[in-house]
């Protein structure tokens, strides 16, 4: 039996990894840091069948505690401080996560045991202020938040990890992919939710920043077997994950109020606001996954519409309970 860590295992990629896994028949193991209060919502369908060890990308040690107890063949390194807009009000805690932590866990795996394939969540905010349409793994880096910056840093230090050590590290650029279990915060599950609340008269407004930014939008649960499959090829290696179409975030709002039968969306929604600005913003991205598809055989399964119902009918549904998952 295949062993396998993830570090993230609470987020949203890190609970549909977990159960992947689960189906291929791996004994999982999830890294979770210490809170107050439990946070397991996203993987407690699952919880009799992954094993939890508690560490910190922050504390070197613990990282290494994790990799003698569980002895993994894979480690998915999904952990990160992962919302942008929050990366300007907190620079160096999201380098220590998004960065250094990299480097932390590339180090236990190096000096524990330098067999073990290792997954690097990397992102297409790397690109930010592209240079280049539609963005492949060849495309220069302009990140645009200290996010951006972070990844940058922990794309590299992989790419570094393989070429200075041999380890078999690869790095899995992905653009923005989506879920019921999207965190609150980012735009689409704002929409979504917001939508249903609306719709059952709980919300009057949304509010918004910036309408016109274009996004590649998968689906989560397509995007982790991209991950997998990065670790059984014969090389190591970085690959672009995105669907090759991009939307804006005005047509996402337009898209979820359709699913819910409201045409005139625009007098529920204010944009522009300036609590949700950014100080740089990232217009366009697409990415080109024409590499996976070929090396990888893999391609995403859902598209933008299918998305944004799944999304809608699972906030309905829970704004029809009581807001529970
Ligand atoms: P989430 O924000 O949903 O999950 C982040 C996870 O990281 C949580 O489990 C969180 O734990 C954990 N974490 C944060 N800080 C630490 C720390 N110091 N030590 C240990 N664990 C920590 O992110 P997603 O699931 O959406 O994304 C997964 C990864 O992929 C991230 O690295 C993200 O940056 C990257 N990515 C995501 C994309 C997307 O569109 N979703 C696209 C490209 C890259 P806790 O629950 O305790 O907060
Ligand atoms: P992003 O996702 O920054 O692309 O990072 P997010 O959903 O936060 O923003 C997408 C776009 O929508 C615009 N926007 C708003 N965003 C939020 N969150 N809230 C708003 O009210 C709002 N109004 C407009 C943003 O300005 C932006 O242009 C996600 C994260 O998952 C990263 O971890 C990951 O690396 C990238 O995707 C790929």
């Amino acid at each position: 039996m295949k062993k396998a860590l993830i570090t993230g295992i609470t987020g949203q990629d890190g609970s549909y990894l977990a159960e992947f896994l689960l189906e291929k028949g791996y004994k999982v193991y999830g890294l979770t840091r210490r809170t107050s209060t439990v946070n397991n919502e996203r993987i407690a369908h699952i919880q009799d069948r992954i094993t939890l060890v508690q560490g910190d990308l922050l504390d070197q040690s613990s990282l290494s505690a994790a990799l003698m107890e569980t002895e993994p063949d894979e480690v998915y390194n999904l952990a990160a401080q992962s919302f942008v807009k929050t990366s300007w009000n907190q620079p160096v805690l999201t380098g220590e996560f998004t960065a250094l932590g990299v480097t932390r866990l590339l180090e236990a795996i190096r000096t524990i045991n330098s067999k073990i394939k290792f997954y690097q969540a990397s992102s297409s905010e790397m690109f930010g202020k592209v240079t280049e349409t539609p963005q492949k793994e060849t495309t220069r880096f302009h990140p645009r938040s200290p996010y951006g910056v972070a990844k940058v840093y922990g794309h590299y230090i992989t790419v570094n990890y393989r070429e200075s050590f041999g380890i078999f590290a690869c790095s899995g650029i992905l653009f923005n992919h989506e879920s019921p279990r999207r965190g609150l915060e980012f735009v689409t599950r704002k929409i979504t939710r917001a939508v249903a609340r609306i719709v059952l008269g709980k919300q009057d407004k949304l509010e918004l920043g910036d309408l016109n930014p274009k996004r590649d939008w998968g689906f989560a649960g397509d995007y982790v077997e991209a991950m997998w499959l990065m670790l059984q090829q014969e090389k190591a290696d970085d690959y672009v994950i995105a669907t090759g179409e991009n939307h804006s975030v005005s047509e996402f709002v337009e898209l979820a109020f359709q699913a819910v039968d409201i045409s005139d969306w625009k007098k529920y929604v204010a944009a522009n606001k300036t609590e949700h600005l950014r100080p740089a913003e990232v217009d366009y991205l697409i990415g080109d996954y024409s590499k996976a598809k070929k090396v990888l055989g893999w391609k995403p399964k859902t598209n933008f519409k299918q998305l944004v119902d799944m999304m809608v009918r699972a906030d309905v549904k829970m704004e029809k309970g009581n807001g529970k998952a």
